[in-house]
């Protein structure tokens, strides 16, 4: 399609979207026109692709969650649109980046698990492989965060009100889904995913509830309007709203439901298409699907598909436990225990008996196996799928599924001694590592242009977007100056970029002459957002102290984090380091050496303006917490050093770049104190230099938690321990002061631009493994055994 026939497409869709021409268009309007017009250029190629998929191998990838991020840039991109594009818009009179910022991000996920889901689908598609996503269509996704008065406010982000132009329904499609109390259908509707230089377009299905009852005409019209919409509201629900608070029991039932709804339409779907093909013998099914079930959220999807083949295609139940065990991989991401579901017996008999039945099967069956290996029933019945009223979904998981994976090397062996330790060793062929990765198309090439377009030069091709460890190529430039000095200068730019985004929408203002220290990631008191904190409230101390402890570069704190609704401590770090930055940013003594900055309603599409700018990556997880992380990935890839512990990735980068491109502080898990024995956070608090007084602001009165109680709460959760928990448990006292001389190390050496840059480098050319094309190849040969099939001219 040239521009002429270009702008004319835009023009009918302005036309049948809104009724007006060019002259008249909003620039929202302009931007669905251009994105309605983008989705016809993928549509042929997008059917194609459905079609080349249907006989042969197909992997579902379950998930809650995928966090895609904007889709208008990345598409040009990937249909190698972006330029000639980007002119008509500019000859039109509009700003294309601008334009851009019209695209609201579809907050479909909560963070790292849900980006890794919308990160997988990027390297399937580039790769060629049929991997198909499966999730539900949110109607709220994450929610809006402002900061009001220091403080975390939450606001509906109604993402798709005004139409999102990169999904269609497919009617055709509609599903059944059943509870006892109520029958729903769901509606999916599909995202095309484009990948880098391929024509192949994968597919992201997410599905939507809607009323399987006619609209009550009779009770409207006799004026009972509440009782005509009550139920139309409640099948709605399911879909409404991204992880709804479950702390309360209706909450609970409401995310079963959730989970239970996109699985069952999913499956649906899959055993009708397998039924088109091999009619009704099951014996092929599972050669014909894998199952990737990410953590446990669509674990259901195990008694649904029992559900399916037993009770409506008369398999035995033999039969159907092969096929079920041979179709299903699952994901653990984390070893926290909160995020290990548990449902209550209760929820599912009301929902779905049957369902219920299927997994007492199971349990029953579990159980009997194992007494036959000679365990004792005690030790059966604390793993078994059913114990203690409730329904342990990864332990479900880990009985059925084929394969069991952890997201990073230390986290692999950590599920293997500890949540998963029985079935290790009970089965220990089902375990495997992944590493995590992210794509290299969002996290460098379209966030980052300036570098990537030197990377290309230096590389002489940009084969590298397809094939990241290329760039262990350009390694031998690091003694190249000029090339260091333009890295420097690309850096620079970033910051500056980020400068002006950060000066209107936080209203602070930083210059690029600063270090821009970054931490950015979900709240959560195990990613010790404050021991960050607490390590700047002592530097601000000590500069207040004596001004000559400033003496290295200016720093900027940055910190971009949610923190879920009902997490109290997490909310109170929040207002905390918003405190903070008020103190700081405030006060002449020290503003030109230290900012602190918040920014609110942190998300893919600020991501992607941060990575680029950062210096230094902030990964400092107490030890054996954090299974993977991927945002230490992407400061890679963009040349930020990690200041990290021994965790989760972390690992891995490190035994790429080594110590010296690095700050790694705190002890390795090996050495890592038993802290219900042998740690005092006390002695910490009343021996480290300096920590005292840091860890008092928060009752002394200098800064003030506007009487909530929050500041006391985590003040006493680092120095009073409870019958249940030890003081500290994060261990944020105990590794504070060998986290404060690794930043103070970190901040020194930044002052050697060259061999910074130098640093940066090697931690760019050796990014190549932390690629998602990587992950997914693995993914492809260990566990999916798939290969790939690609769309001809
Ligand atoms: C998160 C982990 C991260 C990891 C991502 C993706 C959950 C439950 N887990 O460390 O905390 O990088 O998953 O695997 O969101």
């Amino acid at each position: 399609m040239d521009k002429i026939e270009f702008k004319e497409h835009m023009l009918s869709h302005l036309y049948s979207e809104y009724g007006k021409g060019f002259e008249n268009a909003s620039e929202y309007e302009f931007y669905q026109s251009l994105s309605r017009t983008v989705m016809e250029l993928l549509s042929p190629n997008w059917e194609k692709t459905r079609n080349l998929y249907r006989d042969g191998r197909q992997v579902h990838y379950f998930s809650a969650e995928f966090l895609v991020g904007r889709s208008l840039e990345n598409n040009l991109i990937n249909l190698g649109i972006l330029e000639p594009v980007k002119e008509l818009v500019e000859e039109m009179g509009y700003d294309f980046n601008n334009l851009l910022e019209e695209e609201r991000d579809p907050g479909l996920g909560n963070g790292g698990l849900g980006r890794l889901a919308a990160c997988f689908m990027d390297s399937s598609t580039t790769m060629n492989l049929p991997v198909i996503g499966h999730g539900l269509l949110y109607r709220y996704g994450l929610f809006r965060q402002e900061i009001e008065n220091g403080f975390q406010k939450e606001y509906p982000d109604s993402w798709m009100e005004w139409g999102y132009p990169f999904i269609v329904p497919r009617r055709e499609d509609t599903m059944l889904v059943h509870y006892d109390d109520l029958d729903v259908y769901a509606v999916p509707y599909d995202m095309p995913i484009s990948g880098y230089d391929t024509n192949n377009v994968g597919t992201l299905r997410l599905w939507r509830a809607e009323p399987a009852e006619e609209f009550d005409f009779n009770l409207f019209n006799s004026q009972r309007f509440d009782d005509a919409v009550i139920e139309r509201n409640r099948v709605q629900d399911i879909t409404r709203v991204l992880y709804p608070n479950d702390t309360s029991y209706d909450g609970k039932v409401l995310r079963v439901r959730q989970q239970y709804f996109f699985v069952s339409a999913s499956l649906q779907v899959i055993v009708r298409d397998y039924r088109k093909i091999h009619g009704s013998d099951f014996s092929k099914f599972a050669e014909h699907n894998r199952v990737q079930l990410n953590d446990t959220h669509p674990v259901l999807a195990i008694p649904e598909l029992m559900r399916l083949l037993v009770d409506e295609n008369k398999q035995s139940w033999e039969e159907a436990w092969k096929i079920t065990c041979n179709t299903f991989a699952f994901t653990n991401h984390t070893i926290m225990q909160e995020a290990l579901e548990t449902w209550n017996v209760e929820i599912f008999r009301y929902l779905f008996p049957r369902i219920l039945q299927i997994v007492e099967r199971i349990d029953k069956q579990f159980e009997e196996e194992l007494a036959g290996k000679g365990l004792n029933q005690q030790e059966i019945e604390q793993i078994s799928p059913i114990h203690d009223g409730k329904v342990h979904m990864a332990y479900l998981a880990a009985y059925t599924c084929f394969s069991v994976n952890g997201v990073a090397q230390i986290h692999s062996n950590l599920i293997k001694s500890t949540v998963f330790k029985p079935f290790y060793e009970n089965s220990p062929e089902k375990f495997n590592n992944k590493t995590n990765g992210v794509t290299p198309r969002r996290w460098l090439k379209v966030c980052n242009p300036e570098l990537s377009n030197l990377l290309t030069d230096l590389l002489g091709s940009d084969k590298w977007i397809r094939d990241l460890t290329k760039l262990r190529d350009l390694e031998r430039f690091v003694d190249d100056t000029d090339v260091m000095r333009r890295l420097l200068e690309i850096k620079d730019l970033n910051k500056n970029r980020l400068i002006g985004h950060i000066q209107k929408h936080e209203g602070i203002s930083l210059s690029s002459d600063f270090i821009f220290d970054v931490q950015i990631k979900r709240l959560h008191e195990y990613k010790r957002q404050l021991l960050n904190a607490l390590e700047i409230v002592d530097r601000y101390y000590r500069i207040k102290e004596k001004p000559k402890a400033a003496s290295g570069p200016p720093v900027a704190y940055i910190f971009g984090a949610k923190a879920a609704p009902g997490y109290f401590n997490a909310k109170a770090v929040i207002k905390f380091i918003n405190e903070i930055a008020k103190l700081v940013n405030s006060d002449s003594d020290v503003n030109e050496h230290m900012r602190v900055v918040f920014l609110h309603n942190y998300n893919v599409s600020y991501a992607e303006k941060i990575f680029p700018a950062a210096d230094i990556s902030e990964q400092i997880s107490t030890v054996g917490m954090e299974a993977s992380g991927t945002g230490n990935m992407k400061f890679m890839m963009n040349g930020a050093l990690t200041l990290g512990t021994y965790d989760g990735a972390n690992l891995e980068i490190l035994s790429e770049v080594g110590e010296d491109n690095s700050f790694m502080f705190g002890p390795k898990l090996k050495d890592f104190p038993d802290t219900k024995a042998y740690y005092n956070a006390h002695w910490q608090y009343e021996n480290i230099a300096g920590l005292k007084r840091a860890v008092d602001i928060l009752i002394d009165g200098t800064i003030t938690d506007g009487n909530t109680g929050m500041f006391k709460a985590i003040h006493d959760s680092m120095l009073l321990g409870t019958s249940s928990e030890v003081a500290d448990p994060y261990y944020v006292l105990g590794d504070f002061d060998d986290y404060r001389k690794s930043r103070q190390l970190a901040h020194d050496s930044y002052r050697d631009s060259i061999k910074w840059a130098q640093m940066c480098w090697i931690n760019i050319c050796r990014s190549g493994t932390f690629s998602s094309d990587r992950t997914i190849s693995d993914y492809a040969r260990d566990i999916w055994q798939i290969t790939d099939n690609k769309l001809e001219n």
